[in-house]
């Protein structure tokens, strides 16, 4: 009776007709309000639109796979001049980045904000620049949504949800003591996973005895889970908020001699090929899919932009949900 799997949201996949178009658009010149810089020429005469991605970092398997993502689909061919920049993980660095790109005059700015709040100068130069803004994967929680044309990405309170509903079907009534590794502290992923698990399993008996940040990366997940597993010798379950510090985890529960999936049970959110692997092999119990192929999206609605068509404000990505028995399906045709 368990739901294997299921799909919520809204879905935002672009179709191949979709791709095709973006390419037939490519020819489009850019809009009057587009910070007037000369775009690249392409190869065939085309105006290319010039974008700076100003990106996270390169912390998980996720951010792996919405790099290549993005890389791959903002292409000369595709008709984008694409500056791209790593962040490692700090804002500084990003704003950095972003104040670049405005002063090289791009048609377009697009980012994944590390962490919620704090960019409303960088993102006000932007506006008075005439430089549209495009927020993908993650959000920013500024009073003023003028500030930007379009927000793609997952809805990480129901993700959060999704694993916390799962838990309570799975162990409610068992008494279980649960340990959180938290994601980047400041981040939309981390702030709402981690609020959409709580209201889940509020009202049952699954306990959260601690709870601390892994920044996201398997190093962290790892050194926090051994801390975890030092100060408490009664931890049931570990809610991951992503595949990589569960795969950290696992770890250092194996170092402690102790079976990852069976003595402690481990629930995540991305389902990455390494997440989705070790679910298969009975190391995590459940993940929740956030989906990092977000270049397509991003690619639309840069082209609607420059075009000065009107675009979504908010474009919600679909994501699903495996169990161990789905993993072992699904892990075949995994695309990341
Ligand atoms: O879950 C995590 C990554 O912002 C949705 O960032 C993204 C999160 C993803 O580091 O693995």
């Amino acid at each position: 009776m368990a739901r294997k799997m299921w799909m919520r949201g809204t879905i935002a996949a672009v179709s191949a007709a979709a791709m095709l178009a973006l390419g037939a658009c490519s020819s489009e010149p850019a809009s009057e309000e587009s910070g007037g810089s000369e775009s690249a020429e392409g190869s065939g005469g085309d105006e290319l639109i010039s974008i700076g991605f100003s990106q996270v970092g390169a912390e998980s398997g996720w951010r792996a796979a919405n790099t290549q993502s993005i890389q791959d689909t903002l292409t000369e061919e595709n008709g984008f001049d694409l500056s791209f920049s790593d962040a490692q993980q700090k804002q500084e660095n990003q704003i950095q980045a972003l104040r670049s790109y405005i002063q090289q005059g791009v048609d377009v700015l697009a980012f994944s904000p590390v962490v919620e709040t704090g960019w409303d100068a960088v993102l006000e130069e932007a506006k008075s620049a005439g430089i549209p803004v495009i927020l993908t994967d993650r959000a920013v929680d500024s009073e003023d949504d003028t500030l930007y044309e379009s927000f793609i990405g997952s809805d990480f309170v129901l993700e959060g949800e999704m694993a916390g509903e799962w838990a309570v079907e799975q162990y409610d009534g068992e008494g279980y003591k649960m340990v959180e590794l938290q994601g980047t502290t400041g981040s939309a992923p981390a702030i709402d996973r981690k609020e959409g698990f709580g209201t889940a399993i509020s009202g049952s008996d699954i306990e959260v005895i601690d709870s601390q940040t892994g920044n996201f990366t398997r190093t962290e997940g790892k050194q926090v889970m051994e801390g975890f597993l030092q100060k408490y010798d009664d931890i049931d379950l570990v809610f991951a908020h992503n595949d990589d510090m569960g795969l950290g985890a696992i770890e250092a529960i194996e170092a402690a001699g102790m079976t990852p999936g069976e003595d402690i049970k481990i629930i995540t959110i991305d389902a990455v090929k390494d997440g989705m692997q070790a679910l298969a092999d009975g190391k995590i119990n459940y993940i929740v899919e956030c989906n990092p192929l977000l270049g397509p999206d991003l690619a639309e609605i840069a082209q609607k932009v420059v075009a000065g068509e009107e675009v979504e404000k908010r474009i919600v990505v679909e994501d699903l949900a495996f169990d161990q028995e789905a993993a072992v399906e699904a892990l075949p045709d995994r695309q990341y």
